[in-house]
């Protein structure tokens, strides 16, 4: 297995901490971002997505989403349980990841790539070029603002994000609140539920 990564951008923070909890070490090589390493003919025969973090397996399948390499990972190391114990806490964890990709890391990387020279054409990862939409920047603040206090609802009755255990939407949910600084945004303070949670969650990771 092969794991080609970027230890500072968010998805590649999502798996390392994976690994970290699980004590799962993988061969891995960085693709420099800031020198645009993930856009070369070199490393496009390795991913064609061009995105990072990419893990090939033994077998040269290639997986390029984090919740595959979560599961394919939990399958090969099931210690401890990051995904559910239960054919039903399972379903509610890849529900709550999928809805935080969505819904929160997506919509930060909306309204970080869709203004600023660092981006101009790169409004989406991939292999082509995508311009900006100033608009999208006011999206993305808006479902942030949106989903921000239904998670701090949702914590006021739960421990974990996905129930009692800690899961990897509680890592993912974790990544994206640290990603929020990338836009100058944090948790408001009146979100007292999810600040709890993000001590919680910080003291847990280690
Ligand atoms: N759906 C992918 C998203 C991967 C992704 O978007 N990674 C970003 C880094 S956080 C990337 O590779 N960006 C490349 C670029 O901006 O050109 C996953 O789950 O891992």
């Amino acid at each position: 297995m092969k794991l080609y990564t970027y230890d500072p951008a968010p998805n590649p923070r999502r798996l390392a901490l994976f690994m970290k909890l699980k004590g799962i070490e993988i061969d891995t090589q960085q693709v420099d971002m800031m020198t645009a390493e993930q856009l070369t003919d070199a490393y496009r025969q390795i991913n064609p997505a061009c995105s990072v973090p990419a893990l090939v397996l033994d077998d040269g399948t290639l997986l390029t989403e984090v919740i595959g390499m979560y599961s394919y990972l939990e399958e090969l190391y099931p210690e401890p349980p990051l995904m559910g114990a239960t054919p039903g806490e399972r379903a509610l964890v890849i529900s709550w990841s999928h809805k935080l990709f969505c819904g929160l890391m997506m919509a930060i990387a909306s309204a970080l790539r869709n203004r600023g020279k660092s981006f101009v054409n790169r409004a989406l990862p991939g292999p082509l070029d995508t311009p900006q939409i100033p608009e999208m920047v006011e999206r993305g603040l808006m479902q942030i603002g949106h989903i921000l206090p239904e998670l701090d609802a949702h914590l006021a009755n739960s421990t974990w994000v996905a129930g009692d255990n800690f899961s990897v939407a509680d890592i993912d949910l974790l990544v994206s609140i640290d990603f929020l600084s990338w836009i100058k945004q944090a948790v408001p303070d009146e979100c007292t539920h999810l600040k709890d949670w993000y001590q919680r969650a910080n003291a847990h990771l280690g």
